[in-house]
């Protein structure tokens, strides 16, 4: 089954680890957020490509998620000791991939074939692509003023309130043939638990992406996405204030009025601690599956991931025989809501 993930941050590449488990090589294709990619020490970095890569390379560092496993601070200690600012860690072998790709992009190389290349150094099966080429940056209102979004979140520990949000450039960042072609060629989307206004929200921001999901939906391509807000609490970050701050209900429920708006998803995944929010979430239109969402190890990925799937070749059968009777036996278990789809 060929899939398409949108990911950004920690519990996207989760999710994205939990579907390379269960899929075969080259049938994943990830779709990360650029808009936490930053210029540091004059290195272009991206974060969300990069911990989505270290992850399904199987050398992440599982305590803090991002960076790579056993790393060392040597060139940090010592830029520290010149007197240059050091707020933003970077990890002596995860360096390495910042100048790689530093030096490529200033050969004129796109910041896809760069990602391919690591990816293929990295011995990732899977495909791993930035959502765009283009220089799109998250940046944040806060009652002190604008500033970007790692300066909110590693600068700051992502304590100011969030009163706006921009995705600077974007304009200027379409998406690329090689994500165009992944979305094209899904014969499902998946949505990971990743914050919906910072990470999946830039992604959505690039000029032609949400048109190409609208087109995959319309041939009848199934879409599913899950909350990373479980229990009106984000399972790492700042979704849930972030959300709270920006007027809208921090919880699964806020999620799902967030990807209906967007016309993202037919299926949403939330938590059994949030089932009370299903006949909401079903009057939104969406379909639900509640099941245990929280990964807390491989096998929960794996889990998670084949659930997801599973449902998602449900929608897309049901969907296909729309207008028929078809017999209930055979539906994912763990599917709660009664109606098949339109
Ligand atoms: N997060 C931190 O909290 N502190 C850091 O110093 C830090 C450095 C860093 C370096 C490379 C990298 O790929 C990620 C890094 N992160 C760091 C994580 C990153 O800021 C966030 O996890 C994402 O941008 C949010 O998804």
């Amino acid at each position: 089954m060929r899939v398409v993930c949108l990911a950004g941050g920690v519990g996207g590449a989760k999710l994205a680890d939990g579907l390379q488990q269960i899929l075969g090589p080259g049938e994943l294709t990830v779709v990360v957020n650029t808009g936490d990619d930053l210029e540091r020490h004059g290195l272009t970095i991206c974060p969300d490509f990069d911990t989505v890569a270290y992850t399904l390379a199987g050398i992440a560092d599982p305590l803090q998620g991002w960076g790579i496993a056993g790393e060392t601070w040597n060139v940090m200690d010592q830029l520290s000791r010149l007197g240059s600012e050091t707020w933003f860690r970077l990890g002596d072998r995860d360096l390495a991939t910042h100048l790689y790709r530093t030096e490529r992009l200033r050969g004129g190389e796109r910041l896809t074939t760069v990602a391919l290349t690591l990816i293929d150094a990295l011995g990732v099966p899977s495909r791993v692509l930035p959502a765009t080429d283009g220089p799109l940056r998250t940046w944040v209102r806060t009652p002190g003023g604008w500033i970007d979004f790692q300066d909110y979140f590693v600068r700051q520990h992502q304590e100011p309130e969030v009163l706006e949000v921009e995705f600077r450039g974007a304009a200027a960042a379409p998406v690329t043939p090689e994500v165009q072609s992944a979305i094209r060629a899904a014969e499902a989307i998946v949505v990971a638990p990743s914050n919906p206004v910072v990470s999946i929200g830039p992604i959505l921001a690039v000029p032609g992406l949400a048109a190409e999901i609208s087109a995959a939906r319309a041939r009848g391509v199934p879409a599913i996405g899950v909350s990373g807000i479980v229990g009106g609490k984000a399972l790492r970050g700042p979704a849930d204030r972030m959300m709270a701050s920006l007027g809208e209900e921090p919880t699964a429920l806020g999620v799902a009025r967030r990807y209906r708006d967007a016309q993202l998803l037919d299926t949403f995944v939330l938590d059994q601690s949030d089932e009370g929010l299903v006949p909401a979430i079903r009057a939104l239109g969406l379909e639900t599956i509640v099941t245990g969402t929280v990964m807390v190890d491989a096998g929960s990925r794996a889990s998670l991931a084949r659930e997801m799937l599973a449902a998602a070749a449900w929608s897309g059968a049901s969907r296909a025989l729309k207008g028929h009777e078809i017999a209930r036996q055979g539906r994912p278990e763990s599917t709660v809501s009664d109606d098949l789809p339109e």
